[in-house]
């Protein structure tokens, strides 16, 4: 299937994929401020401050949480925006993705 005129394979017929999702996960440390890990999570993940507080304290308590899911390229950009919050801010902060 699908080699054409060219000679070159091509993949016809497969079902394009739905983007896959990503978890944006958030890290504990000892240092970051609760205060500022709230400010992150309404800022950057669209929180108010009751969901905010529940999820830093999550994270807090058990060392990692979901801030949310997303596909591949937004998860990505949402990881970029709060360690280059984080740095400015000199948190050590961490934020990182998973395969949903
Ligand atoms: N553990 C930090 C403190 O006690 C608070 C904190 C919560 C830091 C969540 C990071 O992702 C984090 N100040």
């Amino acid at each position: 299937e699908g080699e054409g005129q060219t000679g070159l394979a091509t993949k016809t017929r497969t079902k394009p994929k739905k983007p896959s999702q990503y978890k944006v996960l958030l890290l504990n440390d000892d240092y970051t401020p609760m205060e500022f890990v709230v400010i992150v999570l309404k800022r950057f993940f669209r929180m108010n401050m009751e969901e905010a507080t529940r999820v830093m304290l999550h994270v807090h308590q058990k060392g990692v949480g979901v801030c949310g899911v997303f596909p591949y390229e937004v998860a990505e950009t949402k990881v970029n925006q709060v360690m280059d919050f984080a740095r400015e801010n000199q948190h050590p902060l961490q934020c990182t993705l998973e395969k949903a």
